[in-house]
């Protein structure tokens, strides 16, 4: 951990906030949610609640602890922040049960998507940077098994510090981010560095809840990803290594033994990882 870097909830979470509306709130908005859909969902969301204050006969201090809480969330930017942790893996899980190939996970809140093109070979370090190098050779394929030309990789990770590009001081924008664009053979070829464990910001109201319950704010290292081709579904993903200390309870719960990469270390002390893609006819 030698660069120094810094990422504020505040500032982490405002960024995210800016992103989440820029990319994704011009399409879903609650008008357009069917009635009956809204009416199902938010009664029984809120018959939960009052379930679990009669059950725990929870007081006015606690009530107003969440009120207050519930609050700074919003004055913090962190609702991407706190939904994409908390509430993201089951949403993503109902979404791609019926999928035959790759398995998923959650995108979380730094995807920044117009990412520069590197080709189908290329690297996403856009300075000098720490860390061990790590190069992941795969294939783009349909469930059929044929490579899908012009299928693209769309990665993006945190450096050896633990901080992601745009959500951060301190990096080249587009640091630990690429696009790769695969021809006939559905080939590409990353060049990077091993990520790190990654520490939710924790100094927001997302950190005071996890420190008032008594958890912890890691996620185990991970490289995310997105991939597309033609006339298939689009890929979520983030791949993950054997033995990191948080794989097993990660705050994200968005751990999948399939997304689990089969690192190889070179004589060099360098990391080669192969891992395929399969993506579903759309
Ligand atoms: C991350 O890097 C992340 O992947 C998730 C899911 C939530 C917060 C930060
Ligand atoms: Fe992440």
């Amino acid at each position: 951990m030698t660069t120094v870097e810094s990422a504020t909830a505040s500032a982490s979470g405002a960024a995210a906030t800016d992103r989440f509306q820029a990319d994704k709130s011009p399409f879903a908005a609650v008008k357009d949610v069917p009635k009956d859909r809204v009416d199902t969902l938010a009664r029984e969301v809120l018959s939960a609640v009052h379930a679990t204050i009669r059950k725990h006969q929870v007081t006015y201090d606690e009530y107003n602890a969440l009120k207050a809480w519930l609050i700074q969330v919003g004055a913090d930017g962190e609702w991407p922040l706190f939904l994409d942790v908390f509430v993201e893996h089951a949403v993503e899980e109902v979404a791609t049960a019926h999928r035959k190939g790759n398995k998923g996970t959650i995108e979380g809140p730094y995807y920044v998507p117009g990412a520069p093109e590197r080709g189908a070979e290329g690297s996403i370090l856009e300075r000098d940077e720490p860390g061990i190098p790590l190069v992941w050779e795969g294939v783009i394929r349909s469930t059929d098994g044929t490579p899908l030309a012009g299928g693209k990789v769309d990665v993006w990770q945190d450096d050896d510090a633990g901080f992601y590009s745009q959500f951060s001081e301190g990096q080249p924008e587009w640091n630990l981010r690429g696009v790769f664009t695969v021809g006939d053979d559905g080939k590409f070829r990353i060049h990077t560095i091993k990520p790190q464990p990654y520490q939710i910001p924790h100094d927001g109201a997302t950190g005071a809840l996890i420190e008032a319950a008594g958890w912890h704010a890691w996620r185990p290292a991970h490289i995310h990803v997105k991939v597309s081709a033609p006339s298939h579904e689009l890929l979520t993903a983030q791949l993950y290594f054997p033995g990191d200390d948080h794989n097993n309870d990660d705050i994200a719960q968005a751990v999948k033994p399939e997304l689990m990469l089969d690192p190889q270390e070179q004589p060099d002390g360098s990391i080669l990882v192969q891992y395929d893609i399969t993506l579903d006819p759309a």
